[in-house]
């Protein structure tokens, strides 16, 4: 995925129509749409490739199961022309070094996540963020996704994963983060939903966004 203005959104909502309208209105303003489960099991897995002619589409399964099951979801996907799949990497490292294997295999991009970003993910997560985003680094991962919410958890990641890894971070806005702290403290993109597609005009909200952060990218 190319950086032009650090902004990935998050297509949370659960019509189709919506979900091309947005994409539409927001395309120039992100560098990717992010989609997951509420609207894939709403509307089916096809509305990747749909809306793949918009953006860059990352599907955001957080894939947690064996190596067999996590091949098979992840050549699903890429099926769909994703650019990318989040997965998580708790499973351990021959899960996730098989969903590295076939985003290879499809020119696409594996996230792991590191640490998540609502209150419950200090709990469990925080302990093993860093091991996490180590072992994403060591098996190949494009990046990681570590949390807005928590700008100084950011920075730790980072300093755990150095430059050759992307940092993807959610919980700008509705979840109380700020996208320029989260660029600041070491994120290169944030990844944004109901700030903007639950607002009156999505595409002021990413461009509103896009410009926050210009400077700090
Ligand atoms: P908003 O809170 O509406 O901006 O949406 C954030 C998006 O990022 C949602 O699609 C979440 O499922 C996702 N997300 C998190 O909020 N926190 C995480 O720790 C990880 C993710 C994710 O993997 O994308």
């Amino acid at each position: 995925m190319e950086r032009e203005t650090g902004l990935i959104v998050a297509l949370d909502v659960l019509e189709q129509d919506s979900a091309i309208q947005i994409s539409s209105e927001v395309a120039e303003y992100v560098d990717a749409i992010k989609v997951g489960y509420p609207l894939v099991l709403s509307e089916g897995i096809e509305i990747i490739s749909k809306l793949a002619d918009y953006a860059p589409v990352i599907a955001d399964f957080k894939v947690a199961d064996i190596p067999n099951t996590d091949m098979l979801i992840c050549g699903e996907v890429f099926k769909q022309n994703a650019s990318g799949v989040i997965v998580h990497g708790f499973t351990g490292e021959d899960s996730l070094r098989t969903c590295v294997e076939v985003a290879n295999a499809n020119h696409g991009d594996i996230y792991v996540v590191s640490e998540m970003s609502h209150p419950g993910g200090e709990r469990f997560f925080q302990t093993v963020a860093e091991e996490i985003a180590e072992m994403a680094k060591l098996l190949g991962a494009t990046g990681v996704v570590a949390p807005a919410t928590r700008p100084e958890r950011l920075n730790v990641i980072r300093n755990a994963i150095g430059d050759s890894l992307s940092i993807i971070s959610p919980g700008v806005g509705a979840q109380g983060g700020s996208a320029s702290d989260a660029i600041a403290a070491g994120a290169d993109w944030v990844i944004v939903g109901r700030s903007i597609y639950n607002s009156d005009n999505p595409k002021e909200s990413a461009e509103k966004i896009a410009s926050e952060i210009k400077p700090y990218l």
